[in-house]
């Protein structure tokens, strides 16, 4: 999907290829591109509008030629005109802006999932499968990638202007940002916030692969165990199964297929299971009980870093099979409609 193409092609190669413009490398990118042009050239409309103006009535008003002034009385239409042709603009560039926005914050259903740590001074991508690379991040073209990111100390930004994509990495809460790599290649990621000392250093590359060497490029940098295993065992260590063995007599609930699924708080609220929530109840239990249980569980705060929660959230996203499934599928949108086995992915 491209708009006007010729036209467009011609203009962002030329802007790229003077070095002022970034790549477009995701599948946003041209619509980002479309409303900052549009944008561009409201102003220069205003510009040449307005210094015309200026230029035309100094010389038709000089003071040679009218050396006394005459007052103007107003007039309604031309009021009218310059207040209503910059409002519906000024709409204009709200809805488009709106719509693209929720289209950038909103990730398709069947996207791929990766988490990103980032620290003072660098990112940490985590794939899944067990794969952890650091400042680097290897994705496959042609599919809907999301990014959960979470901060271990003070606010990040991460960005890669190259996919026209950027959002805040804040502690303490989970922010996900999506694209689709277009092109195969290496694209720079950067830290935009300002976040101590060597914040100019907080920079890395992600490197988009075609799906064939993906596939390759996941099976050697394995590490052996997935995120889920990871977290099954952590599950284990740190004495969860106790109480969320999953039996009738467990003191607590039975966490396989939460995930997704809407939770009944002692208090009457409902809240949705997802990642955040995980996390969230994991390290405040005391805050949001669940109905029908005792507030028995501990608070886990300054016990588990944040990859060691990601390991967890993945491990209890996991038992959930509709989300197992989803994280296999292949590479296109009409997947999703595919039919799939069950535990397609062995744990
Ligand atoms: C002493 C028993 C106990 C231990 C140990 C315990 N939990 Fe819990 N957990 C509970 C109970 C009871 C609830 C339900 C009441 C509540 O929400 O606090 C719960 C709720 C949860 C929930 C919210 C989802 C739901 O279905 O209510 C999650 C997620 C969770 N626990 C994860 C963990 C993890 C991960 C660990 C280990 C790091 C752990 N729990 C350790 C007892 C425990
Ligand atoms: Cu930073």
């Amino acid at each position: 999907m491209h708009i006007s193409p010729v036209l467009w092609q011609f203009l962002t190669k030329w802007l790229a290829a003077s070095a002022l413009f970034p790549r477009e490398a995701s599948t946003i990118a041209p619509y980002a591109d479309a409303l900052y042009f549009f944008l561009i050239g409201m102003t220069i409309f205003g510009l040449i509008l307005v210094g015309v103006l200026v230029f035309g009535f100094s010389i038709r008003y000089r003071a040679s030629r009218s050396p006394v002034a005459t007052q103007v009385e107003g007039s309604t239409l031309l009021e009218a005109t310059w207040t209503i042709i910059p409002l519906a603009i000024f709409l204009v560039t709200f809805v488009w802006g709106a719509l693209l926005y929720f289209r950038i914050y909103n990730p398709p259903a069947n996207a791929m999932n990766i988490y990103i740590v980032g620290k003072q001074w660098m990112w940490k991508a985590e794939h899944p499968g067990g794969q952890h690379e650091i400042n680097n991040l290897h994705v496959p073209t042609g599919r809907p990638v999301q990014l959960t990111m979470i901060s271990q100390d003070v606010f990040h930004s991460f960005s890669i202007p190259d996919f026209r994509v950027k959002r805040e990495v804040i502690p303490g809460r989970y922010s996900t940002v999506w694209f689709q790599a277009t092109d195969p290649g290496t694209y720079h990621i950067f830290c935009t916030q300002y976040c101590g000392t060597k914040h100019s250093g907080m920079i890395g590359e992600v490197t988009v692969l075609t799906p064939a060497d993906y596939q390759k490029w996941t099976e050697q940098s394995t590490s052996g165990m997935s995120l889920a295993q990871n977290g099954e065992r952590l599950f284990a260590s740190m004495g969860c199964n106790a109480c969320h063995s999953g039996t009738a007599a467990a003191r607590g609930p039975n966490l396989a297929g939460v995930y997704g699924s809407k939770l009944t708080l002692t208090n009457g609220s409902q809240v949705l299971v997802n990642d955040a929530y995980l996390r969230d109840a994991i390290l405040n239990p005391s805050q949001h009980v669940t109905a029908g249980y005792a507030p028995i569980m501990p608070t886990y705060q300054g016990q588990i870093s944040e990859d060691g929660l990601i390991d967890l959230v993945e491990y209890i996203k996991n038992q959930n099979s509709n989300y197992r499934n989803q994280q296999t599928l292949g590479t296109s949108q009409s997947d999703l409609a595919a039919p799939t086995t069950p535990g397609m992915v062995k744990q």
